[in-house]
């Protein structure tokens, strides 16, 4: 097989760049290990940002979340027993959808559906070979189906195969720099059933722990409490959950919680930072989660995937249609910028909201003074706000 793009992964990222290189007429084949209906079950993100929302209407793919998604003016921060809400909408005249991940992947799914898209499913990429661009050699992907290995020829690959695939170690050591933080304890989310126990997130430090109420829509809900890194969710009954959650919310908030409904998912997932530099090496480019990894208390994992994915394909369509490759070589550096930005905003959130075990009464103390900061200073409100909100692409 022969193609100009070989996207190994199809979660939103390979989905969304193989959307829009198809709208710009670039032929592109995506390789997925999974089966669809396991890529659909995953619940992940649920908040976009406006920019997100702008890239899946430039992909013809924005009308169901135009039809469904939320918009939510605000998020509340919940600090101990004082409440503090932040007025996006009022601070920087943007709103953020709240829309699950999942419905993201379904309606690409569709899309590719009504455009007969090459996507290979349980296809296991084993490896990523001749992205160096050594005379006479081209780039290509061998990957495992019912057995047997299969090879993809291509111009370009597009690495989008998340933090666990191998895209990211075809770049030699002697190139890759990696950045990593990886913190004692991961969330532990629930979807259910029922009604949204607050109409906006609430994000809710406690001593106890840090907790999140969020939604996908009117009747379903997203929790999340922080546990230990080693927690096993086998430990954990939804009676045990909804218990924890009520402790480390605001008393109203918990007092009005609807909890006897239909208990959808249950996981762990842990939190971590990371960055890989460069984001691309000769023929290889990484985008998403292959990239870098921020701990979801910004909400901006699913975010920075789409606006790699947009840097991306517009450096492929300038290549293909163009006949331009500064696009390509500026890529790397361009979506490294605006990634760093996040890992920072993602880090100081998780660092001020979450209960480390090893901090002591200084770093406490920093935790509170950083939440006065925020009750007092509306230009420290903007700051949250606009990050929150996404910076621009
Ligand atoms: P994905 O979604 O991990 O998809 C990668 C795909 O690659 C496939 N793959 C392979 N395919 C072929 N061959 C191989 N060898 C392969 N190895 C792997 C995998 O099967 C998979 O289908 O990465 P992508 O596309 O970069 O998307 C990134 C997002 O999924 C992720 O950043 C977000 O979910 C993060 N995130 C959030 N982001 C937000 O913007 N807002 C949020 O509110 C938000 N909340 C969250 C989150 C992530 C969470 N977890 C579980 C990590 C909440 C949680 C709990
Ligand atoms: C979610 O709804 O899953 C969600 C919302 C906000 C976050 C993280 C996850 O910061």
């Amino acid at each position: 097989m022969k193609t100009q793009v070989a996207i190994v992964g199809g979660g939103p990222a390979g989905l969304l760049l193989s959307q829009l290189l198809h709208l710009s007429g670039i032929e592109n084949i995506v390789l997925e290990r999974r089966s669809r209906d396991y890529v659909l079950s995953r619940i992940r993100a649920g908040v976009l940002e406006s920019g997100t929302v702008q890239v899946l209407n430039d992909a013809d793919v924005g009308g169901r979340v135009a039809r469904e998604g939320q918009p939510h003016e605000g998020v509340e921060l919940s600090w101990h027993d004082e409440r503090l809400r932040i007025d996006l909408e009022a601070l920087t005249g943007e709103t953020v959808t709240v829309y699950g991940q999942t419905e993201v992947t379904r309606d690409l799914y569709d899309a590719g559906d009504a455009r007969g898209a090459e996507i290979v499913h349980e296809a296991a990429v084993k490896r990523i070979e001749d992205i160096e661009g050594i005379e006479g050699s081209t780039p290509s992907v061998v990957y495992e189906k019912n057995g047997a290995e299969h090879r993809v020829e291509a111009d370009f690959v597009a690495g989008c195969d998340g933090f666990h695939g191998p895209a990211r170690q075809t770049i030699p050591d002697s190139v890759r720099r990696e950045f990593e933080r990886v913190y004692p304890f991961g969330w532990l989310g629930l979807l259910s059933r029922t009604p949204p126990a607050a109409p906006e997130l609430i994000y809710a430090t406690h001593e106890r722990g840090f907790a999140l109420c969020s939604m996908r829509s009117d009747s379903i809900s997203r929790y999340y409490v922080q546990v230990p890194a080693s927690e096993k969710i086998e430990d954990w009954s939804a009676d045990r959950f909804w218990e924890e959650l009520r402790r480390r919310i605001p008393a109203d908030v918990a007092d009005t919680m609807v909890t006897d409904g239909e208990v959808l998912e249950m996981s762990v997932a842990p939190l971590r930072s990371f960055v890989c530099e460069p984001m691309r090496h000769g023929s290889l480019f990484l985008a998403g989660d292959a990239a870098h990894i921020v701990p979801p208390t910004g909400a901006k994992g699913l975010n920075l995937a789409v606006s790699d994915v947009y840097y991306l394909h517009r450096a492929f369509d300038l290549f293909f249609n163009h006949g331009k490759s500064d696009g390509l070589d500026g890529y790397s550096d361009q979506a490294l910028s605006r990634v760093w930005k996040a890992e920072r905003f993602s880090w100081t959130l998780t660092s001020m909201l979450h209960d480390f075990p090893h901090y002591e009464p200084f770093e406490k103390r920093m935790q509170k003074a950083e939440f006065d900061y925020l009750t007092r200073s509306e230009t420290a409100r903007r700051g949250l706000a606009e990050n929150y909100i996404g910076l621009p692409f």
